[in-house]
Order: C-alpha cells, then sequence, then structure tokens
C-alpha cells in the first residue's frame, strides 16, 4: 500500500525512500539537516533547526521519523504528512513541527528534482518578480542605529528593521556585539540580560521619529518588541509610533493570549506582525480569524512544512492578512530557499524576513538565491535549490548553545 504506486526498484522512476540521516554542523552556529534519499538516487534535504533544541529535533527523527520513512513513496507528500501529525497521537509543538516539516521539505525538494522544475512551478508558478526583504539594522543608541539604517539603504534594501540599545540596560535585544549580523544563541547555558519597559517605551518613538527624519518616508520601516510588552504597553507603543507609520511591530506581546491583541487594535492601526514561534495553523487561527494581525510570520521549518504553510496562508488570505516569514540566521539556508519559491508563489505575499548568514554558513549550503535591488530572488534549478556540502560540514562538529533569559531590573524572569 504505501508503496503500491512506484515504479520497479532500482529505476530512475523508483521513488521509495531507500535512506534518511540526519546531519548536525555548526559553521558558526548550529544547523540541523534531514537528507533524504529514494531507490532512484534523487536527493532531497530539509532544515530540521530548532534553535537551543537542536538535537531534540535530530533525535526525535532519528528515533521516531526516519524509521518510518524508509520504504514508504516520497511522492505522497501529503499522505506522510498525515501520516507523522496524526499518527504520533501527540500532536503539534515545535520539536514534532520541525522534525515534520524537514520530512515535507525533502519531499518537495524530491518532487522538483524528480520533475525537473524549481519549487515555486509546482505550488502554482510566480506571482512576482522578486521577493520584497527587510535587513536587520541596530545600534547601541539612536544615533548609531540611524546609521545603521542608512547603510542598509545604501544596499539596496527597501525595508530595514531597526532595534536599538536602551539607556541603563546591558545586552539589548536584536543589537549586535560584533561586526557580524546579531547572533542571540551565544553561549552554552543561557546569557542572563536584563530588562525594563519605561525606559524602552520612552526611547523606541524617539528611535522612529529620528529615522524618519534621517531617511524620509520611502523606506518600509520594521520594529521587533520580541514580547516583551503587556497588551496596554503595547498598544501605547503602537500608538505612539503612528506618526512614523512602520510596516509592521512584531511580537508586541506574548501571542498565547489573543485577547492581549484586541486591545492593541482597540488603540492604534499600526500594523501587527506575530507568530514566529507559531507551529500549527491552530495557533494562528483566533488571531487571523479575529482579524487582530495583518502579517502571519510563522514559516516553513518551526510550521510543519511547505504542505501545512499552505493552508496557514490560505487561512490568512480569507482575512487579508500577509506572510511575512521569520528569517533570522537560526533557520538554515534549506529553509530561505524553500521559504523563496514560496514567498515567490503565495498571492498574498507580504515580506521575507532576510538576516544574511555568515560566509561559513553559506559555503556548507551552497545555494542559487540572489539578492538585488532590495529583492531576494529564488533560483531555477529543480526542487529548493539548496544544498549541502556534507564534506565541508563535517569539519564543524554542533556545539551547545542556548538562547538568551531576560529578567526585570529586580531579578523577576520575563519573556525574552
Ligand atoms: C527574531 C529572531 O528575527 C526575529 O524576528 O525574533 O531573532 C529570534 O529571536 C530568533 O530567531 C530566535 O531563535
Ligand atoms: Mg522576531
Amino acid at each position: 500500500m504505501a508503496n503500491s504506486d512506484t515504479a520497479p526498484q532500482g529505476s530512475v522512476r523508483d521513488r521509495r525512500i531507500v535512506a534518511a540521516q540526519v546531519i548536525v554542523t555548526c559553521p558558526g552556529r548550529n544547523f540541523v539537516t534531514l537528507k533524504v534519499e529514494t531507490g532512484a538516487g534523487v536527493v532531497g534535504l530539509g532544515d530540521a533547526t530548532l534553535n537551543g533544541r537542536e538535537l531534540a529535533v535530530a533525535a526525535y527523527l532519528e528515533h521516531h521519523v526516519v524509521p518510518n520513512l524508509i520504504g514508504r513513496d516520497a511522492g505522497r507528500i501529503e499522505d506522510l504528512w498525515q501520516f507523522l501529525y496524526k499518527g504520533a497521537y501527540w500532536r503539534r509543538g515545535p520539536v514534532t513541527m520541525t522534525a515534520i516539516a524537514a520530512v515535507d521539505v525533502a519531499l518537495w525538494d524530491i518532487l522538483g528534482k524528480m520533475a525537473g522544475l524549481p519549487l515555486y512551478q509546482l505550488l502554482g508558478g510566480r506571482s512576482r518578480d522578486g521577493v520584497l526583504v527587510y535587513g536587520h539594522a541596530s545600534g547601541r543608541d539612536i544615533e548609531e542605529a540611524s546609521a545603521d539604517v542608512g547603510r542598509f539603504i545604501s544596499l539596496g534594501y527597501r525595508a530595514v528593521r531597526a532595534q536599538c540599545g536602551v539607556p541603563g540596560l546591558a545586552k539589548p535585544y536584536g543589537v549586535t556585539r560584533q561586526k557580524n549580523a546579531y547572533e542571540p544563541a551565544e553561549s552554552e547555558l543561557p546569557l542572563e540580560t536584563e530588562w525594563s519597559t519605561p525606559p524602552y517605551l520612552d526611547l523606541v518613538p524617539r528611535l522612529f521619529e529620528r529615522l524618519r527624519s534621517d531617511h524620509g518616508r520611502q523606506i518600509e520601516l520594521l520594529h521587533d518588541a520580541h514580547h516583551r510588552l503587556t497588551p496596554i504597553e503595547a498598544a501605547r507603543l503602537a500608538r505612539d509610533l503612528e506618526p512614523y507609520r512602520l510596516f509592521w511591530l512584531e511580537d508586541a506581546t506574548p501571542a498565547e493570549n489573543p485577547e492581549g491583541f484586541e486591545l492593541i487594535r482597540r488603540h492604534s492601526v499600526t500594523p501587527l506582525a506575530v507568530g514566529e514561534v507559531f507551529n500549527a495553523i491552530w495557533d494562528c487561527r483566533a488571531l487571523l480569524e479575529r482579524q487582530l494581525i495583518d502579517y502571519i510570520r510563522t514559516t516553513i521549518v518551526h510550521g510543519g512544512g511547505i504542505t501545512h504553510l499552505r493552508r496557514i496562508a490560505d487561512l490568512a488570505a480569507l482575512h487579508r492578512a500577509r506572510t511575512g516569514f521569520h528569517g533570522a540566521t537560526d533557520l538554515s539556508p534549506v529553509t530561505m530557499g524553500a521559504a523563496l519559491h514560496f514567498d515567490t508563489w503565495v498571492p498574498n505575499f507580504g515580506i521575507q524576513e532576510y538576516m544574511q548568514h555568515s560566509e561559513q554558513t553559506l559555503e556548507v549550503f551552497p545555494h542559487d538565491y540572489v539578492f538585488r535591488d532590495g529583492h531576494l530572488h529564488c533560483g531555477e534549478s529543480p526542487g529548493h535549490g539548496v544544498g549541502l556540502d556534507e564534506k565541508l560540514a563535517a569539519r564543524f562538529p554542533y556545539s551547545p548553545k542556548q538562547l538568551p533569559v531576560a529578567r526585570l531590573t529586580d531579578g523577576t524572569m520575563w519573556d525574552w
């Protein structure tokens, strides 16, 4: 049954899964990749990286998923998705959904390679010429942040996220401390950072006032509050930012409680983006159906892959919400490749986050997407267009790292 419609074993059309391997590598940061191979020798790759919890997904895949894949038809993408989702009995959750995503993306990659078509073509074809992206600017103070936004504009970006140091707080979220892009997972045990809302609420409107005055009204500006505010604080910030016309305010308050977003909506018309920590359509449902957000951030690697993201994007479209996929550097180039094909096709596309990977990471994951004029362009090679140099990957063994935590200045644990 599971394999009844595939061609004879070993033939060029043999879609049976004959091998699946989990590859963990750390070219500067940890990535988990699933490699699936068919009887015809077609190889597909899926990203399975869950920042700070990488080995949990690797073990889930190795012990509980891979044994179920061998011998099955790689062409039955939908059925395998349902099998892995329903068949586990224990549904959803970031570990499970990241593992399912890795399988799903690897199978779409295989399908593209078998058909000789780029993934966006399998989804229904091109809806746009390129994918609008936003880069990550930051600075220790307003002055530095504005100069960094200027740097992104000079590189051709049309949309920039801006984060800034908060007076009196060490190690603020989103502000780079090296010359490389901001990388939060730096230490084996979580870095303890400090948080205080009043100086932040005072600073952020001044930051955006300055950015509009330095860079004009053409450039799209974004900001990430990273789940730190209570609903009423988030409402105040969203309202105070209105004169500066943000593209979006992200994760204004923790999203477990959709009522919090009703409160923000009551006070402000600043567009809201949520969902990078979601992993299933059920997490997105109330916020979308109640018209409480404008952009859904849930992306392929943590949201069950392309098969599930199509459903989330369709639900968003019913409510005129658009996609704004998470694209931090802890999502591997494999996710970026797959996301760009999805973005190229999806009718209700909004924007794609683009936090550039390091040179070392990009060498380990050869890819065919390119940045031009503020847009990323997926390539035309079959599948998602991202590979893995396994020899090089083997030179960078796993290195344990966790995300930071945040505490209020009196020591109380807070949302990071
Ligand atoms: C962030 C991420 O990119 C974003 O919007 O919120 O940097 C997030 O903190 C990391 O991906 C966590 O692993
Ligand atoms: Mg974010």
